[in-house]
This record gives C-alpha cells, structure tokens and sequence, in this order.
C-alpha cells in the first residue's frame, strides 16, 4: 500500500501535513543531564530555534495547525525552582499562541513528573500517548518508553467490518512517531568525527516508525554505538530492531535531510 502521509523532516521536528511533532525537549536540563546554569538563555535558544522553523514554514505557505510533543518537555530534579516554572509555562505561551490550547498535545515522558502540574495551570493534561487519523492511516505517538497498546489498536471492529462488507480488505496502515531515545551518531573521516543527532525510520512489527531526535537546544543526543550498553532496555524496541533503522541526518543549513544508511552498516 502507498504510503500517502507526507512526512517532512525539519530542524529536529518532522511535519505530518499541518501537524508539528516534537520530540524531548528537556527545559531545564543539559546534554550532561545537569541542571542548566541559566535557564533563560536555554529557553531563548528553544525559542530562537522554534521561531526559525515557524518563519521558514511560513515563507513556504504552511500553516501548522496542530503541535504534538512526544514527552520529556520538562527534565525532572525532584524540586523545580520558580524560574524553571516561568521558563515552562513561558514555552507552553508560545506554543498555545501559535496553534491554540486545543491543539497543543503533550505526552508525559519518563521525566515528567513536576509538568502535570505546571501544564494543569494551562487546562492541558498531559497524555500517555496520543492518536491521529489521516487519510488511510493510524498515526500513534508515543514517549518510547512505555508500550501503550491501546495506542496501536485503533481501528475498532465495526470498521473493519465496515470494510469487508465494502469488500475493501485493506486494513489502515500504521505510522508510529517516538522521542525518548535522543538518536545521535557520531561519523567519522580520516581527520575527525563528529556527533549529529539524527532520526531513524523504519519498521517494526509491521508498522512504519520514526524517532525523533532531542529538541533541546544543545547537542543533546545518545550515541547509538553505545545501543548496547543498557539503554535500549528502556526503549520499547529492541537494540536489535534499530540496528535495521535507516539514520537520517537534517542539515538545517541546506534545509534538506541525508539518509545514511541502515544503522548496523553505520555502527
Ligand atoms: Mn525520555
């Protein structure tokens, strides 16, 4: 079946038609896991890099009417402080402003426990996971830490009967977006290697997935040399199935995005 779903890569985001995905973002935190010294220059950084996405999707005519956040928008120490509460609630504002408090989906993440009540203060509940229909497809987002399979399961059986009475047997494709892993691979030539975060796409259990990078602002990302190392145990699919994964780095100079290759030729 064709994938009609047009799926655009952006500066650490993916675009699904007017649909803004974003991956962790980490407010308050840097690539070390450490508290940020100063959270007012990490959230004008978020923010600088968000405004450079929306003005580059507006010279192209795109109106972004939903935004999804795939989880870990607030990093977790126990006790927030009150700039980190402002800083939060600052970059929730920017995000209701741009696509309304109705269509702004955030999923808790594993270091979201101090957001609930931080996005409470906005009437948004955080989400364990969240679903979309477009076209012939079931779109899933989740975290990546946990497996919802109330997440995957979205055609009910009245619809599936519906579409054998019709003698249609095709049954809804399913696409699922994941954070959480913060895919990063470090590339190498003869005189240096460098680490880029990047995406991976490919398939699992029959259904199409993209994860996505870290949004943070900083080079935060998880070097997938080290996938077997132990993180891959908090991730929901196995080290085994991402080494299958085709990496795809976005430049963000060229707007463009490379695939790489699948991961296991790349590790
Ligand atoms: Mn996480």
């Amino acid at each position: 079946m064709k994938n009609n779903l047009k799926i655009t890569y952006l500066n650490d985001c993916i675009l699904i038609e007017d649909v803004l995905v974003i991956g962790d973002i980490h407010v308050g935190c840097n690539e070390y896991g450490e508290r940020v010294v100063f959270p007012g220059i990490q959230l004008e950084g978020i923010i600088n890099k968000l405004e450079e996405i929306f003005g580059y999707l507006k010279k192209q005519n795109k109106k972004i009417k939903k935004i999804i956040q795939l989880g870990d928008f607030k990093h977790d120490f126990g006790n927030i402080t009150d700039v980190e509460w402002r800083e939060t609630i600052k970059l929730i504002d920017y995000f209701i402003k741009k696509v309304g408090v109705k269509n702004l989906f955030i999923i808790k993440g594993n270091h979201d426990n101090v957001l609930e009540p931080i996005v409470r203060k906005k009437s948004i509940k955080l989400k364990e996971f969240y679903k979309l229909k477009r076209k012939n497809q079931d779109i899933c987002f989740m975290h990546g830490n946990k497996l919802f399979e109330q997440c995957l399961n979205v055609q009910t059986n009245k619809q599936t009967l519906r579409k054998n009475t019709m003698g249609n047997k095709q049954t809804n494709r399913q696409t699922i977006f994941l954070g959480h892993l913060h895919p990063a691979i470090t590339l190498s030539d003869k005189y240096k290697s460098e680490k880029y975060k990047c995406f991976l796409h490919g398939k699992w259990n029959g259904k199409e997935v993209y994860i996505l990078p870290s949004f943070s602002s900083s080079s935060f990302g998880y070097d997938l040399r080290d996938l077997d190392g132990g993180k891959e145990k908090f991730f929901i699919i196995p080290s085994k199935g991402l080494k299958n994964f085709e990496v795809i780095i976005y430049n963000n100079n060229e707007k463009k995005e490379y695939n790489f290759g699948k991961l296991k030729d790349l590790i």
